[in-house]
């Protein structure tokens, strides 16, 4: 069975990072092998939470990793709370990753065109040096930007109305002999919500219905489904249109049900999709 390794945290209600992954991974049938960063009450949207701080205990979490001579088919990453996890996410490629494993990095940073509070200046830098040791990176326009030093106003604009050149530009000139695949994601126009793939060999653009504003959890589901499904062999084209009916789906139903944006989004109910 294929494994990967998912770096990220766990949190009791949100249904987003661990929680989101675990699931997701082992109905493709991968075993999904969780490095936790923290764990928490629930995500941290909602109005307070408790959080048990795990970075300490990374290091020997991984020697111990090390000592049973483990191999991954794929990594992945998310949001980060601290330069040291960074640090550890590191050791992780070092110890484990190989020419044939598969590194899934969503470069979580920011969202609307602002770095999130908890980001400061050496924990963006840090997130960026992890993004380029990836294979395939996940970045929403605010976050193509920052790895880019590009403007983000002017390319908002365009992509609010439908062009993608810019864009698309922008996560070409990220590609490198490792990094083959780059998909931007949560491009809103008008009613509609496209992601924009780029590889070596191409570009696509991939579009689904926009219901509400944005749920949590939605870009670690993103993540996973699609790590899943590049382990699995699926091509990029495929492994981005099936994850997007997938997260299309969940979110549907949770604006129909009227969820709070801060619980999530009801994947459990079309995890059949990604079987
Ligand atoms: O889904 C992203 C995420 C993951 N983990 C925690 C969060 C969030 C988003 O807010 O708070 C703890």
């Amino acid at each position: 069975m294929k494994r990967i390794a998912v770096v990220n945290d766990l949190s009791g209600l949100g249904r987003c990072s661990l929680s989101a992954a675990l699931p997701v991974l082992s109905v493709m049938g991968l075993e999904c092998c969780p490095l936790p960063t923290a764990v928490l009450s629930n995500q941290t949207g909602y109005d307070s939470f408790s959080c048990c701080d795990l970075t300490d205990g990374m290091g020997a979490y991984l020697a111990e990793w090390k000592k049973r001579g483990v191999r991954f088919d794929g990594f992945l990453t998310g949001y980060l709370a601290s330069v040291r996890q960074v640090q550890h996410i590191e050791a992780l490629l070092d110890g484990f990753q190989t020419p044939q494993s598969i590194f899934v990095c969503d470069p979580v940073m920011a969202d609307d065109g602002r770095v999130y509070d908890t980001y400061d200046d050496a924990l963006c830098r840090a997130a960026m040096r992890l993004a380029r040791r990836a294979n395939v990176i996940t970045p929403n326009l605010s976050e193509l930007c920052l790895l880019c030093g590009a403007a983000y106003d002017a390319l908002a604009a365009c992509a609010q109305d439908g062009d993608f050149s810019k864009p698309a530009a922008l996560a070409r000139s990220l590609l490198s002999e490792r990094l083959h695949t780059v998909v931007v994601t949560g491009l809103r126009h008008g009613g509609e919500i496209s992601c924009v793939l780029v590889t070596k060999t191409g570009e696509t653009v991939v579009t689904g219905r926009c219901y509400g504003g944005s749920y949590s959890g939605t870009g670690d589901l993103f993540s996973a489904a699609l790590t899943g499904e590049l382990v699995r062999g699926t091509d990029a084209e495929t492994a981005v249109r099936r994850t997007v009916r997938f997260l299309e789906a969940s979110i549907a139903d949770s604006f129909r049900a009227g969820t709070d944006r801060n619980d999530g989004v009801d994947f459990q109910t079309h995890l059949e999709m990604v079987l």
